[in-house]
């Protein structure tokens, strides 16, 4: 088995700035202020909280199911760090730290792990599309939108952000298809996290790289440490105004890890060894971000604790805000997926106020009981 820390040179280009102890290796920096890479920190650690109390909350039943984020925080914060408000973001299951460094309200990502699609309508979401919980059918919708974007004459990008696993998808190599064919304004945002719930990289794909996929649809691809917040940040900027300069896709493929299990339903240790995840863990990004910010006299202890508190209290606010929140009406259930209801969907709401009578059941957010093991 090829060790799964490899990061080749064979067919692409890697990129690598900020090193495993917090130094610079000499490669060309992103313009950032020392306030932006703060600030990146700060949004790095609010996502790691968020993921800790989010599993804490599934095991007490106050959410359902949920999907860690826990050391892809660099990938998720600096490329969306990279993006305008205007571009528009297409996550998996996997993409709460973006949607975090998007500024989509905690409460909306709360309510979503409640059971409580909603959240996909609010318009404080941004530009911003709700998970795809089907692996890699996030991806064409986003090709649509960049086409869509091309024709209007729009100065906006969409990236969509997928798995190692997503690229065995026929929904990706299509998508890859058309916008190496028509030019779109696209990035494709690979999170190799080297395992696709029990499946590794090395059965996932005969290729060296999931960044050399590109070549074969006519567009360039790049692989980049995706623990390294400089990288990522430098390498999507520059993907993103190539999109909007109209000179057409990019795949990244940031190679990361994740540090947790796939879901709270799973159990990693079942199918990969300690020594792998202690071997990653030295790589962590974001404590690899705060040595570098102690060394160049950014951060402090004291600015540490104080960034814990405050985090933690715009969770536990975010949670009751959530956990508060009026339950769904009948009318909700059918809302949302498309722009006007039709009629078959009219029929059905009908259908399900008849069959209680036009009164709405008690629902409540709390989940009582878990069941399954989605996803
Ligand atoms: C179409 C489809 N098939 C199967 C699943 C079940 N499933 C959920 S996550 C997952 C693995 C995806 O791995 P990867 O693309 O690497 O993303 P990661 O979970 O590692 O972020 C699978 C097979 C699904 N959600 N959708
Ligand atoms: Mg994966």
């Amino acid at each position: 088995m090829e060790p799964i820390h490899k990061i080749s040179k064979t067919f692409v280009p890697t990129v690598q700035i900020l090193m495993e102890d917090g130094t610079l290796n000499g490669s060309p920096m992103p313009k950032l202020s020392n306030q932006q890479i703060v600030e990146m920190y700060k949004t790095m650690v609010l996502c790691k909280i968020f993921d800790d109390i989010a599993v804490k909350l599934q095991r007490q039943g106050r959410i359902g199911p949920y999907v860690t984020i826990r050391g892809q925080e660099a990938s998720q914060v600096a490329s969306s760090f990279a993006m305008d408000d205007s571009d528009w973001m297409f996550p998996s299951y996997r993409e709460s730290a973006a949607m975090i460094a998007r500024k989509v309200p905690l409460k909306n990502i709360f309510t979503y792990w409640m059971g409580d699609e909603r959240w996909a309508g609010d318009a404080a979401n941004g530009n911003n599309f709700p998970v795809a919980i089907p692996v890699s059918t996030q991806i064409p919708h986003a090709a649509g939108v960049a086409f869509g974007a091309k024709i209007k004459g729009d100065k906006v990008a969409s990236l969509a952000f997928f798995g190692d696993g997503a690229t065995s998808r026929g929904d990706f190599h299509e998508a890859m298809n058309f916008a190496g064919l028509f030019k779109l304004p696209m990035v494709f945002l690979c999170q190799n996290n080297q395992w696709a719930i029990s499946v590794p990289r090395s059965r996932q794909t005969a290729s060296e790289t999931i960044a050399q996929k590109a070549v074969a649809y006519g567009f360039e691809g790049i692989q980049v440490d995706g623990n390294d917040i400089f990288a990522v940040y430098k390498v999507t900027k520059e993907a993103l105004e190539k999109a909007k300069n109209g000179d057409g896709p990019t795949l990244i493929e940031c190679v990361t890890y994740r540090l947790s299990d796939h879901s709270t339903a799973d159990d990693a240790k079942k199918y990969r060894t300690q020594e792998e995840v202690e071997f990653w863990k030295k790589r962590d990004p974001i404590d690899r971000l705060r040595l570098f910010l102690e060394k160049s006299g950014l951060w402090s202890k004291g600015d540490e604790d104080k960034l814990i508190r405050e985090c933690e209290e715009t969770i536990n606010a975010a949670i009751k805000e959530a956990e508060n929140a009026k339950p769904p009406s009948f009318e909700d259930l059918f809302k949302h997926t498309f722009a006007e209801m039709p009629w078959f969907l009219k029929e059905e709401l009908e259908e399900l106020k008849k069959a209680y009578d036009g009164k709405e059941p008690e629902l409540t957010n709390k989940v009582e009981k878990i069941e399954g093991s989605f996803p």
